[in-house]
């Protein structure tokens, strides 16, 4: 059984993303009777969801998480809503900025996450760390490939979702004023509880997901 673990290059001029970090050092870990399988996307509006449609192609997962960087989030920062919006605040690694455009003209307003968001979240609170629910993961890079692995497994009954990440210390140190941030031993150990949940499933909390796109 495999577990897909993404993370994201650097971008915005940075040196290293913590999403990458994290999940490249969980690559080939075991988690039950599952494999973690780490892979990198290019912070690209057109290579992420290529990279993101060859992995799941290739590994046929049982579960899914994609990871990314949120500069200023404090918390590990798990997202329960992907939209149909790409609105870019800043260039993506190949200098395009697309503005108000939708992720796939064809798709719904949203997707809602179908991990145990909420059992997630309180598994990581109860362990020690600093964890929380989103309501949004922008309009960049990670929330089109959120938006597209819940497009693509729609119905499959994988679960899948999104986490963004804290800074680094040593990203933090640089930056005016100074973010929170988190180190990088403390996110794997988090991202690795969150993984076994996500495997467990919780079907009280994925329930809502079934349902498709928000109604309201
Ligand atoms: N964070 C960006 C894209 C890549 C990343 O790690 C985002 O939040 O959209």
């Amino acid at each position: 059984m495999n577990i897909l673990l993404t993370g994201f290059d650097p971008f915005g001029g940075e040196a290293i993303n913590p999403s990458w970090e994290v999940a490249r050092a969980l690559d080939c870990q075991p988690i039950g009777a599952a494999r973690v399988h780490a892979r990198r996307l290019p912070t690209s509006f057109t290579g992420a969801p290529e990279q993101l449609a060859r992995a799941l192609a290739e590994l046929a997962p049982a579960v899914v998480v994609a990871l990314g960087q949120a500069s200023g989030r404090a918390e590990i920062s798990i997202e329960r809503v992907a939209v149909n919006l790409i609105d870019a605040r800043i260039a993506d690694n190949d200098g395009h900025r697309p503005l108000d455009l939708p992720v796939r003209a064809d798709a719904p307003a949203a997707y809602f996450s179908t991990l145990p968001v909420k059992a997630m979240r309180d598994a990581l609170r109860d362990a020690g760390h600093p964890a929380g629910l989103s309501l949004t993961a922008g309009a960049f890079v990670c929330n089109q490939v959120f938006f597209e692995l819940q497009h693509r497994l729609a119905g499959t009954g994988v679960r899948s979702g999104f986490i963004h990440l804290p800074s680094l210390p040593e990203q933090a140190a640089r930056a005016q004023p100074v973010p929170p941030s988190m180190g990088l031993a403390a996110q794997v150990v988090a991202i690795r509880l969150a993984l076994a949940v996500a495997l467990a499933g919780h079907p009280e909390h994925a329930a809502v997901a079934d349902e498709g796109a928000p109604t309201s």
